[in-house]
């Protein structure tokens, strides 16, 4: 923070940085695994910063969460068991709770602090942790899922970028843990190494490594106006060749759908899928 603005400078985005006008600096404090920073700013609510890099924004994380959650959940016939990897402010777990059909929503992040400071300073995310079905375990996310086999209906990696404590979470052996801790017909979706505008030789990569292990893997994002570039992407992937995780299996009516949600459609889950032609090109 300099002269009352947070500025996300990083070698991960060369040259540009967002800013945001800081009201007031909240709490600051370094836990065991990130530098962990959470200001009220002037324009966009509470913010949650891990290593200098903006996690959310209490006005604009119903784009990531809704998108990041329901794009895998609505491409599940009936997902009943449902595990999130990072994800520790609370907000993916509040969106899968959503879905009347699940019966039990697991959440494994590796950083407690996380978790205390959103249920202190983000209650709105937070209240993804309140609901009855959900279940909380600390630990890091590529252990835990070494543990389980053939064991969850939908999982979703919400991780922070590759540089840092999830790291692992954007490799190949990882994508393996993914695949076997899934049942028969199984989908996930991922952080998908930040967007079109950065990282296309990333997101390549990471599409490659899933189509080597997944027979359905597809490329979507969403537009986020405090992310890089404003614009965040998914790895959306499914164990059953004949899924099209494009078109959504389950919709909800258009009044249930308004009345859940703020960025999620139907419609927009089928349009986040298309790509302007440099991208489209590149992931060919
Ligand atoms: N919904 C908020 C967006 C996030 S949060 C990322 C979470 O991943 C953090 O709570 C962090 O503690 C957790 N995390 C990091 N590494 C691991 C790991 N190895 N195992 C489990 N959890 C982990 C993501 C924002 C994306 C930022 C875009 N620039």
């Amino acid at each position: 923070i300099k002269d009352g603005w947070f500025r996300e400078i990083s070698d991960m985005w060369p040259g540009q940085a967002m800013t945001l006008k800081v009201d007031k600096v909240l709490h600051h404090e370094k836990s065991q695994y990130q530098d962990v920073l959470i200001f009220k700013s002037t324009d966009y609510g509470t913010v949650l910063v891990l290593d200098n890099v903006i996690q959310a924004t209490e006005r604009d994380e119903f784009s990531y969460q809704e998108m990041i959650t329901h794009l895998a959940m609505n491409s599940h016939p009936n997902p009943k068991k449902v595990l999130v990897i990072g994800g520790g402010d609370g907000g993916v777990l509040r969106e899968v709770v959503k879905h009347d059909c699940v019966e039990e929503a697991t959440l494994c992040d590796i950083d407690e602090a996380v978790i205390r400071l959103s249920k202190q300073y983000l209650p709105k995310m937070a209240e993804g942790f309140e609901h009855p079905k959900s279940k909380v375990h600390v630990g890091d996310g590529f252990k835990f899922l070494d543990d389980y086999k053939n064991c969850f209906d939908v999982i979703i990696t919400d991780s922070s970028d590759p540089e840092g404590p999830a790291e692992n979470l954007f490799k190949k052996p990882y994508f393996q843990l993914l695949h076997d801790a899934l049942r028969d017909g199984g989908v996930i979706t991922t952080q998908g190494s930040e967007n079109q505008w950065l990282h296309l030789p990333l997101i390549t990569q990471l599409k490659k490594d899933c189509k080597e292990i997944f027979p359905v893997a597809e490329y979507a994002y969403t537009t986020i106006p405090t992310y890089p570039s404003g614009q965040i992407g998914f790895m959306v992937c499914c164990k059953d060749a004949n899924r099209n995780v494009r078109v959504p299996l389950r919709q909800w009516t258009p009044e249930e759908e308004e009345a859940k949600c703020r960025y999620y459609n139907a419609e927009i889950h089928k349009a986040s899928f298309i790509l302007p032609t440099f991208a489209k090109k590149a992931l060919e």
